[in-house]
């Protein structure tokens, strides 16, 4: 499925709503953001993601439902996030739910760099009314994902809620994390899915948050992610 990757490269966007380094750039004074554009014979992506950011999100995937779980990841993990996409939707959504998932991870990967002085784990359970989702997650360097959601429909508004699973998938692999979701409770799939993204937002603040007393140094006890 993956055909090629066109360009990956440091921000140098100069578009009016260009995300900017933040004013209160990591402890280590790096300025962690990556800009990746990635072509594939079935999708045209590109993110930007400032991980010190404030929130802002502009999300145009072609995906509505997918627009509205990238604005809860840039509002709940204080991210800047813009992601364009366009996708071959009129076969369905998957390849382009999947490739954004993957641009998405990709450039996690390069905004974090050798990961010094972050937290590196991160947790949160979030409600949305009766829906209760647990995320803890590590950037390990070693992709894994647990994914115990149970959606009780197949469909929410148009997005297919298997891709749910994909864009996850996605993420692990190509940002290098370790990540366990579960579903404590919950009975409608809109509020299910976007508890999850919620809680996912929250814990990926926790754990990419710099922690003053780790200052340079990488977190792990073998010395390298
Ligand atoms: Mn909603």
């Amino acid at each position: 499925m993956v055909s090629s990757v066109s360009q990956v490269s440091a921000s140098s966007d100069v578009s009016p709503n260009a995300i900017k380094p933040a004013a209160n750039p990591a402890a280590n004074g790096s300025n962690r953001m990556a800009s990746v554009s990635r072509t594939t014979k079935e999708t045209d992506v590109q993110v930007t993601l400032n991980v010190d950011g404030t929130g802002k999100c502009t999300a145009d995937t072609g995906i509505p439902f997918l627009d509205h779980m990238l604005h809860q990841i840039a509002s709940h993990g204080l991210f800047d996030l813009e992601v364009r996409a366009t996708g071959d939707i009129e076969i369905d959504d998957h390849h382009t739910n999947e490739d954004v998932g993957i641009t998405l991870g990709m450039a996690l990967h390069q905004a974090l760099g050798d990961r010094k002085g972050i937290s590196r784990f991160g947790h949160f359970v979030a409600p949305l009314d009766e829906a209760l989702v647990q995320i803890s997650l590590d950037f390990s360097g070693r992709p894994h994902l647990s994914y115990g959601l149970d959606i009780p429909t197949q469909r929410v508004g148009t997005y297919d809620t298997q891709l749910v699973r994909e864009f996850f998938v996605a993420i692990i692999n190509h940002a290098q994390m370790t990540l366990h979701i579960r579903q404590l409770n919950g009975i409608n799939s809109h509020h299910i899915i976007e508890a999850t993204f919620k809680a996912f937002a929250r814990a990926m603040r926790m754990a990419t948050e710099t922690d003053p007393r780790r200052a340079e140094t990488i977190p792990s006890s073998k010395g390298v992610i």
